[in-house]
């Protein structure tokens, strides 16, 4: 792996293919081969994806599994479920497929079977979530819990709510789940404006217990409690704590039977079906928890087994490369005909933009090409009536991820005939445009006609599964994970790091004090005279 990737024969065959095929528009590519829509239909874990509208050939897919194979990604691919330290710049194990292994499999961590210990852990979570759904477990004036509150922030909060609002349709109608992350103090202040204390329950989800926004609205929320109560006995209550670090957990003063634990070698952001879940499980049941982590091991296994010409993570991670690599793509929208899946883009670009939004190999040499994605995105439709001009008429070339379901979850079917029907309709316009001609016969006046023409030949993919359920979101969440960590490996970084968060964090806690102080020190003019403003603006009446 020393040679630079884009010295690679493999890159540079890509390379001259992409010039080969230049000028040969998705339209050409239809025409000449009207059978490419069955080829590059692919299937797994209950998923279906259509990459024939991808700007690709079979010649381009055979090279991009030579690049593959280059790569080694197959190989990447068993270390990270054998438990090697594949991040390497944390030394550290990358085993969330561990967390969704069956009960008697066997995953090794420094020679340990680590799937007693998940499991041990899901069936104590599945203990609590039933007594609270039950509502055998009470708060301390003994009334029913109806409240919960996750308070977490990245990947201890990213998860959980993507994971609630996609699965709304299945639970608890009669409780209420919050997600508390911003340290601006109106995040906690409006999702406890209208609760009621005594049935209020607030799990405290963060890896590592110190960090500063999560540390700082617990603390809120706990003087909040006390508040209500008086008295420190009701904290066990009312607390529960998801986290790594039971020391800190105790610190704060929640008791550790109320803690439930994960491993470091689970990633924040790759950490939803772990106890980071536990909002979803209270939700939705332990069934149905245990269903989405059944979608997330059919995808492993379909990753781990299926053949790369058919594997999905694979290939969508391939063709990932091919449009930022070869076609010059910068973003990715993720548009999800769901109305349930509105949180799915911003947990995709944490998901995405941390893991692979990195700037030098894993031996440390700055890359030499470009390497993640900017990934945004809103359901459609309503993305259609905003930014989708710009999607078929703009300058830029953006890969779309259409997903879609067959069943309506509540909608009626007539409704949802109407969401797919748009769903298809951006898929085939984005492909295929809308020509001069057809204008013109349309009666388009001549000097309409370029506005109106749409040029087509932009790549899409279209995800389609039964019915927006906790097995395909598990399926739908392990695709996007495995394809992410496919480029990863094309492009040989360290997927699991995020050490470009830190700056920022340590200047925020420097110029904390300052703030405090009064007296802004020792940064650029700029950042002086902002806080100065700011300091002045704060001690106006
Ligand atoms: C995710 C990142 C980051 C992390 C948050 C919260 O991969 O590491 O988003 O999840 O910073 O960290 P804690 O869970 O430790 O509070």
């Amino acid at each position: 792996m020393s040679a630079p990737l884009t010295h690679l024969p493999q890159w540079q065959a890509l390379a001259a293919h992409r010039d080969a095929l230049a000028g040969r528009t998705l339209a050409d590519l239809f025409a000449a081969d009207p059978m490419r829509a069955e080829r590059l239909g692919l299937e797994g874990a209950g998923l279906f994806a259509d990459f024939s509208k991808q700007r690709v050939t079979d010649e381009t897919m055979r090279l991009l599994l030579d690049l593959a194979r280059a790569r080694d990604v197959a190989g990447r691919r068993d270390a990270m479920f054998a438990g090697d330290a594949i991040n390497v710049t944390e030394n550290r194990a990358v085993l969330h497929v561990a967390l969704r292994a069956p009960k008697g499999a066997t995953i090794l961590h420094e020679g340990e079977n680590v799937v007693p210990a998940v499991h041990d852990v899901l069936d104590r979570m599945a203990d609590f979530a039933d007594a609270l759904r039950e509502g055998r477990w009470r708060g301390y004036s003994g009334a029913r819990i109806r409240n919960v509150i996750s308070i977490g922030i990245g990947g201890s909060d990213l998860g959980p709510i993507m994971a609630y609002e996609a699965l709304r349709g299945f639970s608890r109608r009669d409780m209420v789940f919050r997600f508390v992350s911003n340290v601006d103090g109106s995040d906690l202040a409006e999702a406890l404006h209208d609760l009621d204390p005594a049935e209020t329950l607030f799990i405290v989800c963060s890896k590592t217990f110190t960090t500063l926004e999560t540390l700082t609205n617990a603390r809120a929320a706990r003087e909040w409690c006390l508040a209500a109560f008086g008295h420190e006995a009701a904290i066990a209550r009312h607390f529960a704590a998801v986290s790594t670090n039971e020391s800190e957990v105790r610190t704060f003063g929640i008791d550790p039977a109320q803690m439930f634990g994960f491993w470091d070698w689970v990633g924040g952001r790759y950490s939803m079906d772990s106890a980071i879940g536990l909002s979803t499980m209270i939700a939705v049941g332990p069934g149905n928890f245990a269903a989405m982590l059944a979608g997330f091991r059919a995808m492993d296994e379909h990753f781990r087994t299926a053949p790369p010409e058919r594997n999905l993570p694979l290939v969508m991670g391939l063709l990932g490369v091919w449009n930022t690599n070869f076609l010059g793509a910068e973003t990715v929208a993720v548009l999800p005909y769901a109305q349930y899946l509105n949180r799915f883009p911003a947990y995709l670009q944490q998901l995405t933009m941390e893991s692979n939004g990195k700037g030098v190999t894993l031996s440390g040499a700055p890359v030499d090409h470009d390497t993640g994605a900017i990934f945004w995105g809103e359901p459609g439709t309503n993305g259609q009536h905003s930014f989708y001009q710009l999607l078929h008429q703009g300058t830029r070339l953006v890969p779309c991820d259409f997903i879609g379901f067959c069943e309506p979850l509540s909608a009626s079917a007539d409704q949802h005939d109407l969401l797919m029907a748009n769903l298809f309709a951006q898929g085939e316009a984005l492909a295929f445009g809308r020509s001069a001609e057809d204008l013109r016969a349309e009666g388009t006046p001549e000097w309409l006609v370029p506005h109106r023409l749409c040029p087509g030949n932009r790549p899409s993919t279209t995800i389609l599964a039964q019915a927006l359920d906790p097995r395909t979101l598990g399926a739908l969440v392990a695709l996007y994970e495995h394809s992410v960590f496919t480029q990863g490996a094309i492009w040989g970084i360290d997927s699991f790091d995020q050490w470009g968060v830190e700056l920022g964090k340590q200047l925020a806690t420097r110029i904390i004090d300052e703030i405090r102080a009064g007296a802004p020190a020792g940064h650029d003019p700029s950042t002086i005279a902002l806080i100065r403003r700011y300091l002045a603006g704060k001690a106006r009446p």
